[in-house]
């Protein structure tokens, strides 16, 4: 395996302010459309712990669908489910699933980034429109990227709010159950044969993103999978978006299988980060949160492989966490079962130890744990 390349430093803010045509303060949300929301925001509030805080349907005047808020930390999701059969949001689901339609990115002037964005080449799916209630008003703006996901530009300046104009408080949560997440680490998008370069480029040329990582298929194949990743970062290095492609193994990649049941590219994983992963992690399981498992093996090997550790490696193997080094420090990292009944979304938890790391050093035994699956579903 060789070593993962590093293409540039996360430019430092104060560095880069000037050129970065579009500073992005971070991902505003996260907008699932799913066929039934208001069940949808259950699992996330029980399962992942996250609280709902906001709501919009018939009873605030959205007529034609439901939106549910839920939130931990910085990560904020929007699970929308559509009334009626026959429109853009029936569709998406009737396509997809329950899916990850909207990748929201906070600013301070979604004008200006519409503007930049569409002048670079970007389809616009909203030109700037703004939305007001007693609260004050918010801008929004989207642009398309991969699949039918977008990203939708907010500017929340002048609106205070609990998320957006339009959308009801709701003040408590009785079912609220944090675990410690924080905010998404990155979000991973799945393309299409040989799309990955496009898309690399559509983050460089469009949005003004550059390569963080890459990762090819001699660093990344097991003997059945294969794959192809490169890490896009924004100037500050808040947003990062890994992009993969299928490529040639001895049977199917797990990204055709993604392919074939999300029906094209899409969001694959979502990355939630944690400053205690053994805490964040034991609560999930109790809460019914299914991850992947690597064999004991990985475990014996892994003091060799990675040095010293504050976490005991028992617990470590009990939980099912991963561990990878660089020059930097270490990271600790776990990937969840799909959450749909499509082998299609899933999430990782992360705990960022001074590594800037990916899990390059995980990538074997997570990927033969992945075809595991996949083998048992019969897609390989
Ligand atoms: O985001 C990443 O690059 C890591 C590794 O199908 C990864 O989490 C890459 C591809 C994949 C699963 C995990
Ligand atoms: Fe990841």
């Amino acid at each position: 395996m060789r070593t993962a390349s590093i293409a540039s430093e996360p430019t430092r803010p104060s560095a880069k302010t000037s050129t970065d045509f579009l500073p992005l303060k971070g991902i505003d949300h996260v907008e699932f459309y799913v066929g039934n929301a208001r069940q949808a925001a259950y699992f996330y509030r029980a399962a992942f712990g996250m609280s709902l805080v906001s709501y919009a349907g018939p009873e605030t005047g959205q007529r034609d669908r439901t939106s549910y808020v839920v939130q931990q930390g910085k990560i904020r999701f929007v699970l929308t489910t559509p009334l009626r059969s026959g429109n853009p949001i029936a569709d998406h689901v009737h396509r997809h699933g329950d899916a990850v339609h909207r990748i929201a990115l906070w600013v301070d002037d979604a004008r200006n980034a519409w503007q930049e964005t569409v002048d670079r080449g970007a389809i616009s799916i909203a030109e700037p429109y703004t939305l007001s209630d007693e609260r004050g008003h918010a801008v929004l703006s989207s642009i398309r990227t991969y699949g039918d996901t977008i990203h939708t530009f907010v500017e929340r300046r002048a609106y205070s709010g609990p998320f957006l104009p339009g959308f009801r408080a709701i003040e408590d949560d009785p079912i609220v159950r944090p675990v410690g997440l924080l905010h998404i680490d990155h979000m991973v998008g799945n393309v299409g044969w040989h799309e990955m370069d496009t898309w690399v480029d559509f983050y460089a040329k469009v949005m003004g993103f550059s390569l963080y990582q890459h990762f090819d298929d001699k660093d990344i194949s097991t003997e059945y999978s294969a794959l192809m990743s490169k890490v896009m970062a924004n100037g500050n290095g808040y947003v990062k978006f890994p992009i993969n492609e299928p490529a040639e193994g001895k049977r199917r990649s797990q990204i055709e299988e993604y392919l074939d049941f999300h029906a094209g590219p899409g969001v694959q994983h979502i990355a939630m980060a944690t400053n205690n992963i053994v805490h964040t992690v034991n609560k999930l399981q109790e809460q019914g949160i299914e991850f992947l498992r690597v064999p004991h093996s990985y475990y014996s090997e892994l003091q060799a492989r990675v040095g010293k550790i504050d976490e005991p490696v028992e617990e470590l193997e009990r939980l099912g966490i991963l561990v990878d080094r660089d020059d930097e420090g270490y990271m600790l990292q776990i990937f969840t079962r799909p959450v749909e009944d499509r082998p299609t979304l899933f999430f990782e938890i992360i705990q960022r130890k001074g590594s800037r790391s990916f899990g390059k050093g995980n990538f074997k035994a997570l990927f033969e744990a992945i075809e595991r699956e996949q083998q048992a579903r019969g897609n390989m």
